[in-house]
């Protein structure tokens, strides 16, 4: 068949995931570990690549998030392509076929495409809080519906005391406080044309509801028009499981089982003849996705997951 291939990403380890905090709008950076885990990301892409003779990915995408630019940015070090970053603001204003370029001109560079529509889902009054501590207070039943169900949307945040990371002027973090957001700064452009409200607690159907424009119209149609047809899109636990609910068509009650870990690349494949009909996925590392989407199902219950 002729296939478009998506590679699918979690970003890298973040420094609240590594605390086991929920994390949500907050913009935590990554650790050491992750940056790791983004460096073997490309490299298993570059080999399966090499493998299946295809080109590097064509086009990038990442949230607004730093913990998803700081992925692509130390993936493409990795791939030896420069990447030439720009915000998504209205994404109907993308020319498909010249903005991006329908092939990529210049082989040494890669155009990443930034959107909030591939943000984390915002974990609401949630963020910034310990899982264990949550589960303690909402009991089993109540977290994993909150974590995992369709539906499941955590209470709203007070947006006077959303948690901002702290940093010293080289721009490394200091740690985080909790204090007025500054995020109608960040994302001010991206609603003051729109009717968009921003959210103060989301469940994934609300993250679908903002994703899955910008994959119709932005992602997909941009994909068609390149050779191979490839792209890496690095998102979150959410935004990832809500790509796989659209693209593979899982039911409203399946993707509750969908766990995502972080830094391991998945491969999503769809018919290019067939009206993009999904025809596999799998991940790069089978093994240690599986281990790994494990633990981040039972974060919260152990101690150091
Ligand atoms: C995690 C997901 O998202 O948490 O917001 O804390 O992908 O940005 O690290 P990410 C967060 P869970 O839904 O898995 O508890």
């Amino acid at each position: 068949p002729n296939v478009m291939t998506l590679f699918l990403l979690r970003h890298g380890q973040s420094e609240l995931n590594h605390e086991n905090i929920f994390c949500g709008w907050i913009d935590a950076k990554l650790t050491e570990k992750g940056k790791e885990q983004a460096r073997h990301s490309a490299q298993l892409i570059k080999q399966y690549c090499k493998t299946n003779h295809l080109q590097l990915p064509q086009i990038g995408y990442t949230s607004r998030l730093i913990r998803t630019q700081q992925t692509i940015e130390t993936m493409c070090e990795e791939f030896k392509l420069e990447p030439q970053l720009q915000v998504v603001y209205n994404f109907k204003k993308i020319k498909v076929g010249s903005d991006c370029g329908s092939n990529r001109k210049d082989a040494t560079k890669i155009p990443i495409l930034q959107t909030w529509r591939l943000n984390e889902r915002h974990y609401g009054s949630w963020q910034g809080q310990r899982k264990p501590n949550v589960l303690k207070e909402y009991g089993k039943d109540k977290y994993m519906f909150i974590r995992r169900d369709y539906e499941g949307k955590p209470p709203p945040v007070d947006l006077t005391r959303e948690m901002i990371q702290q940093e010293n002027e080289k721009g490394s973090s200091t740690g985080y406080e909790f204090k007025e957001p500054n995020r109608q700064i960040k994302y001010e452009l991206e609603c003051s044309n729109h009717d968009i409200v921003l959210p103060d607690s989301e469940s994934l159907r609300e993250v679908v509801y903002r994703l899955n424009p910008f994959l119709q119209n932005v992602i997909l149609k941009l994909a068609k028009q390149y050779d191979e047809s490839s792209c890496l899109i690095v998102g979150h636990g959410s935004s990832v499981r809500s790509l796989l609910k659209i693209l593979e068509g899982i039911s409203d009650d399946d993707i509750k089982n969908v766990d995502i870990p972080n830094g391991i690349p998945l491969v999503v494949e769809l018919d290019k003849n067939n009206g993009l009909k999904f025809i596999r996925k799998f991940y790069l590392d089978p093994e240690s996705a599986k281990i790994n989407a494990e633990k981040v199902r039972n974060e919260g219950f152990v101690k150091n997951p």
